[in-house]
């Protein structure tokens, strides 16, 4: 009677995992580094949890392995700090104690955030070594680990054959026609029915990858929900409560989302010490970060793709961290002078909407084109409908909106830009004159939109067919010799002025 899986790390999200494998009728054996966590993991099982029978602790690493039929699965949900491809980390000590005690072909399942490169270089050496592995991104935080988190595998399509029906079971649900998330764990029951938020990435670090991208998205659709929220206090005055009704009004329509769905309650909550008081306005304005957007920011600039409003989002945590040297600025830099009080607000509050909307969709387009490069840069083949698919249920960025990428995507697999498929292109053509309101009066106010300025510079810039880069191009040439290319002569020709005697023109060879 031995095991379906293993997991090892019962920090919040192995626990929480580990749960939801069990109520899906999947008998688990666990490990932790420290038992007594192991311990009271198990006996909180046996007081609260229904599925108990069905979760094992083991306090001898051998034990655990023994207990898990073969070929063996085992899901490491360890911390993971390596970002370069030979940094070694609690994943890879993790796998080393592991090896004496596993068989060839057992495969070990990294659920954790790691990064990519790690993860292609442990592919590489377990691959040689006879073992499978699989690096599979997990969204959606502990609820959506405990009922339905999104799972992005990467790795070898036989180790995801015998992995598929676990991660196929344990995954978010969503209605096939609307891409509404099934929420029936709300009542304790869990989800059975609906497609499945996993599928297969592709080879080694892509479901990483774009685990990764996922989360650089959600920095920026987390920040553009800030700026809307830092428009509609400073330009209207509004109080939290009247915010949060306004974003429950857009949760019923094309903003439809997880976060526009917790920003509403978290506007609606009090100071846990002080009910006369907003929760959000006593919570410091310094905000952390892990990483990941700052490795999806990086990634764009190694591959040269403009994902700028994510670099943005990652730069306004950088910007409100610095909290006391904002507050001492604050005190010796003015801002703008006569600012008028706005009027209109119900225009105002609409216009803010389809900025946010229209940014929304410039984000998801940088998402996928750094997708799209990186699958060129490693190899992978992505299938950017199923991506859209499975980000529909169980993560963070989960939205009404990805339907209409997902259904994108299953028109033109291989489209250049989400701007340019007709219902974003529509969408966005309606909504800037919006977006260039709001962006316009924040500047005039001087209130910082970095996210909203800088998706709608991407937009102009995209639809730009001609950029200053010809004088650019020039200093270049002036100042280092790099040469330039001419309009009239075909791409690849390379050319340079002896300056600063501009009349001679030579062709390089
Ligand atoms: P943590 O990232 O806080 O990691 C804690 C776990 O790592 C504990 O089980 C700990 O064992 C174990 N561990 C450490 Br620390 N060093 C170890 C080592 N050298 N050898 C073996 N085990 C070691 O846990 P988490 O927040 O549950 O996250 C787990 C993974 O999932 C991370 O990669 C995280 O980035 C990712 N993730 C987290 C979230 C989230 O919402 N928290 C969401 C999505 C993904 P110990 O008990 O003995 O110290």
């Amino acid at each position: 009677n031995q095991s379906d899986i293993g997991l090892i790390g019962l920090a919040v999200m192995g626990q929480n995992l580990v749960l939801n494998m069990a109520d899906h009728g999947y008998k688990v054996s666990v490990y932790n580094r420290t038992t007594s966590k192991m311990e009271a993991f198990i006996k909180d099982c046996e007081e609260n949890e229904p599925s108990a029978e069905r979760v094992v602790g083991f306090a001898e690493l051998k034990d655990f392995v023994k207990s898990i039929a073969k070929p063996r699965k085992i899901v490491l949900l360890v911390q993971s700090t390596a970002v370069l491809p030979h940094d070694r980390d609690a994943v890879d000590a993790t796998i080393a104690g592991l090896l004496p005690l596993i068989d060839k072909g057992d495969i070990i399942i990294d659920g954790g955030n790691s990064n990519w490169n790690a993860t292609i270089r442990r592919e590489e050496e377990l691959t040689k070594a006879g073992y499978e592995f699989i690096g599979s991104g997990v969204s959606g935080g502990e609820l959506g680990a405990r009922f339905g988190p999104s799972l992005m595998p990467g790795g070898s399509k036989k180790a995801w054959k015998s992995l598929k029906p676990i991660w196929e079971a344990i995954a978010a649900k969503v209605d096939p026609k609307t891409g509404k998330p099934y929420e029936d764990y709300k009542k304790g029951v869990p989800i059975t029915e609906g497609e499945t938020c996993t599928t297969h990435i592709g080879a080694d670090g892509a479901g990483h990858y774009v685990k990764m991208v996922h989360n650089g998205i959600e920095y920026i659709d987390m920040q553009l929900i800030c700026e809307a929220y830092q428009l509609m206090k400073d330009l209207l005055g509004m109080k939290p409560d009247e915010m949060s009704k306004v974003f429950g009004q857009w949760n019923e329509g094309l903003l439809d989302s997880f976060l526009i769905e917790i920003t509403t309650d978290i506007l609606q909550q009090k100071d846990p010490t002080n009910k006369r008081k907003w929760f959000v306005d006593i919570v410091l304005d310094a905000a952390g970060q892990k990483g990941t957007g700052k490795w999806t920011s990086t990634s764009a600039l190694d591959m040269g793709i403009p994902a700028n409003a994510i670099a943005e989002a990652v730069f306004a945590r950088c910007l409100s961290a610095i909290k006391e040297e904002r507050v001492a600025a604050s005190k010796k830099l003015k801002g703008p002078k006569n600012t008028k009080p706005v009027r209109g607000k119900k225009a105002l509050i609409e216009a803010i909407h389809d900025a946010l909307y229209s940014s929304k969709i410039c984000a998801y387009a940088q998402g996928f084109q750094l997708m799209a490069e990186a699958q060129n840069e490693y190899g992978w083949k992505l299938n950017f409908g199923e991506i859209a698919k499975i980000f529909r249920g169980g993560c963070i960025i989960r939205a009404r909106f990805l339907q209409k990428i997902t259904e994108a995507y299953a028109k033109d697999p291989k489209l250049q830009n989400l701007m340019l498929d007709p219902f974003f292109k529509k969408e966005l053509h309606r909504c800037q004159e919006n977006w260039r309101k709001v962006v316009s009066l924040a500047v005039l106010n001087g209130v910082p939109t970095p996210a909203f300025s800088s998706a709608l510079a991407y937009f102009d810039g995209y639809r730009s067919a001609v950029v200053p880069a010809n004088l650019l191009q020039a200093q270049r040439d002036y100042f280092g010799a790099h040469t330039y290319e001419r309009v009239d002569k075909p791409r690849g020709q390379k050319f340079h002025v002896d300056w600063p005697e501009p009349d001679r023109p030579q062709l390089k060879a």
